[in-house]
């Protein structure tokens, strides 16, 4: 404690639990103004932010985005003032007018963290684990950054990953599948702090949680620290210290704390968690902390002693010298790494990124029949030398995901690379993906069926909640599929996932349309950033975007693919239905009736285009079919409710696929059919 005084006011400077209490007045005063809110966490966690925050985070509160950084990350997102005090006290842009609306509209301070909307937030948290989760990603950035940048003497890529949870992240599956990753990556510089407070909101956890997690951990390959006591700075900091220490293990520390500590008639007890104390009790707490100063105001000494702006101002001058000393040494390698971490401003996507795209889309890709997942991954290979931040993965499908390609390189404990096997963990690696997408410096990517999508979800929508760019290859996108059945055959997938908001769904019809998706899905960077979910096919489908007039159409997620000029109706169909659009179109006019085929491979980017552009596609007036083997619903945006979806509002069943499209009637027959009763 002793090490923390200054010797030039030694009286005057606060003791570490005085610097915690700061934390504690700050978030019991903003949860009372707000009156709602999670004060119980923040009062029992302010002990070890105060150590972690106050001794150990490398951090620049003038530039929350240096990239060298260490990550923070509050995995127990209710704990929300803990974060926005610790913001505040160290010198982050967030004034205390700012905590004083905390949770009300437009505010820097929003219920939960949400990354864009604070400065300092790394992560958006509140569904608990996920933090975890995206923590174990970022470390995995971290590491694998520095394999390939870092240079004998320079080691530009070097920060830790440090995670707060509570009971409710470690109950929750996903912390299993992150911690188990973690652990078998060996991910030593993870730092995770677990609030045993004993307390979640049903009460005392003993007749719900009964664990032994540190025996969990320590059988995941993790160093745990056990049984420290969470208010004894001196013992927080001996187990920081000790993590810090092990390279080799990611860290466990478990930290006893009474949750809402300081309350005099709460703490201990679910009625702190998540609501505010009452102006009685507030008061009842200042007096048990000792603090006299009125809401909303820290005392200088204490105000002073958290200020952290000169020293994070020296870390990154620090790290910009070495940097610019990399840069002699390493030039190419510099700019490299500049653009991979949009340092400074630097365009994210590569120089020339427009003219590569032209000269890739006037390709000739061949015109055999291709399943879309096979056609993903030629695709892969293709972006793979534009790409180096391509960091790949699978679920366990790589074989059937394709996700892999030429000149990939497994990533283990011990070797770097560009492709993890994730493992039967379709949360995490979502979750995980979305933590290497907001570390930064690479382009995460992973398989799995589309029909364990929804194993993912959760994750999936946040990466679109915070914009990040993290493409989903979901393959065995119908019943296509075929003999695995039902299980395994989504039908409302497709559907569903395009009901998130921000979430770019591709469904191709073939190599071209599958090449554009991915070529879409890496340019959602800047204004248009987040996630994309491409739904491929398991089975060959024929090649149809014949005219390579045609490519850059397919660019607006929705295009006339065939035309006639005397067009009685039009056809609408997406993946692998686009062929049966085709068919029926060519038996349509051997009857004399002309209709026209849209595909529509991506909803969501057709929408985002100008309104004349969609009603020169969907012109008004023309009866509509839309087919797509999934739930017909979604369709009714397009086709109105005069119009004719077939599709599959039922669950598959175990067969070839032929045999499925047969039996369910989704045939060009169908369709031919469906716009014949329109025109009647
Ligand atoms: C996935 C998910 N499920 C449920 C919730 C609602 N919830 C918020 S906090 C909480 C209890 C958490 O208990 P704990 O981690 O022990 O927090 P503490 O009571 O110590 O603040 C629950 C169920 C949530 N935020 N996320």
């Amino acid at each position: 404690m002793n090490a923390e005084r200054r010797p030039s006011d030694a009286a005057a400077a606060p003791t570490p639990r005085e610097r915690a209490n700061a934390i504690r007045v700050l978030a019991i005063d903003a949860v009372q103004q707000a009156a709602s809110g999670h004060p119980g966490a923040p009062m029992g966690m302010a002990d070890i932010a105060e150590v972690l925050w106050g001794r150990h985070l490398r951090h620049n509160p003038a530039n929350p985005a240096w990239v060298d950084r260490d990550r923070f990350v509050l995995s127990n997102g209710h704990a929300s003032m803990l974060l926005y005090a610790l913001l505040h006290l160290s010198g982050y842009d967030l004034p205390i007018e700012q905590l004083k609306r905390f949770r009300q509209l437009h505010s820097a301070t929003p219920g939960h963290p949400e990354v864009g909307e604070t400065p300092g937030v790394e992560t958006t948290t509140g569904p608990l684990g996920q933090g975890l989760a995206n923590a174990v990603g970022m470390a995995l950035a971290e590491r694998l950054l520095a394999a390939e940048f870092n240079r004998g003497p320079h080691a530009i890529v070097d920060h830790h990953t440090y995670v707060f949870v509570g009971d409710g992240c470690l109950m929750e599956g996903l912390s299993h599948e992150a911690a188990s990753l973690a652990g078998t990556l060996r991910l030593g510089k993870l730092i995770v702090f677990y609030d045993a407070n004993g307390i979640s909101i049903d009460g005392g956890i003993e007749g719900w949680f009964t664990d032994d997690t540190p025996r969990r951990f320590g059988a995941y390959g993790w160093h745990v620290i056990d049984a420290v006591d969470g208010h004894d700075a001196a013992a927080i900091e001996r187990a920081v210290l000790a993590a810090r220490a092990n390279a080799e293990r990611p860290t466990l520390i478990v930290c006893r704390t009474v949750i809402g500590y300081g309350s005099p008639n709460r703490a201990g007890t679910e009625g702190v968690h998540g609501a505010p104390l009452g102006a009685d009790e507030v008061a009842a707490t200042r007096k048990a902390l000792g603090w006299t100063a009125p809401p909303f105001e820290i005392p200088e000494a204490i105000a002073q002693a958290w200020d952290a702006r000169a020293t994070g101002a020296a870390l990154e001058r620090d790290w910009r010298e070495r940097f610019a000393a990399y840069e002699r040494d390493h030039p190419a390698l510099a700019e490299a790494f500049g653009r991979r971490t949009g340092l400074d401003g630097h365009a994210l996507l590569p120089a020339d990124w427009i003219g590569r795209i032209d000269a890739l889309l006037g390709e000739d890709l061949g015109d055999t029949p291709v399943a879309t997942r096979k056609a993903g991954q030629e695709a892969i290979g293709r972006l793979a030398s534009l790409l180096p931040e391509l960091l790949g993965g699978s679920a366990d499908l790589t074989g059937s995901n394709l996700t892999n390609w030429s000149g990939c390189r497994e990533v283990t404990a011990t070797q770097p690379g560009n492709y993890l096997h994730y493992g039967v963990r379709e949360f995490g690696m979502a979750a995980a993906m979305n933590g290497i997408a907001l570390h930064g410096g690479y382009l995460p990517f992973g398989g799995t069926f589309l029909v364990f999508s929804d194993y993912a979800r959760n994750a999936i929508r946040m990466a679109a909640l915070m914009r990040q760019r993290v493409i989903h290859v979901l393959t065995h996108d119908s019943i296509g599929v075929g003999e695995d059945g039902p299980t395994h055959q989504p039908v409302e997938h497709a559907a569903s996932l395009r009901l998130i908001p921000n979430l770019d769904v591709w469904r191709p019809c073939d190599r071209v349309e599958t090449l554009v998706a991915w070529i879409s899905a890496v340019e959602r960077v800047g204004r248009d950033a987040g996630p994309s979910a491409l739904l491929l096919s398991r089975q060959n489908l024929p090649a149809l975007v014949i005219d390579p007039a045609l490519r850059p159409h397919v660019r607006r997620g929705g295009y006339v693919l065939r035309d006639a000029s005397d067009a009685r109706a039009l056809i609408i169909a997406t993946g692998s239905e686009v062929m049966l659009a085709t068919e029926a179109a060519a038996a349509l006019a051997a009857d004399g009736i002309a209709v026209r085929v849209v595909s529509m491979p991506c909803t969501a980017l057709f929408d985002r285009q100008p309104r004349a552009y969609r009603d020169s596609v969907l012109p008004e007036g023309l009866p509509r079919v839309a087919v797509e083997a999934g739930v017909t619903d979604v369709w009714r945006k397009y086709v109105g409710l005069d119009g004719a979806v077939v599709g599959l509002d039922r669950f598959g069943a175990s067969a070839p696929a032929s045999a499925l499209y047969r039996e369910f009637g989704l045939t060009a027959d169908a369709v031919a059919q469906a716009v014949r009763r329109l025109l009647r």
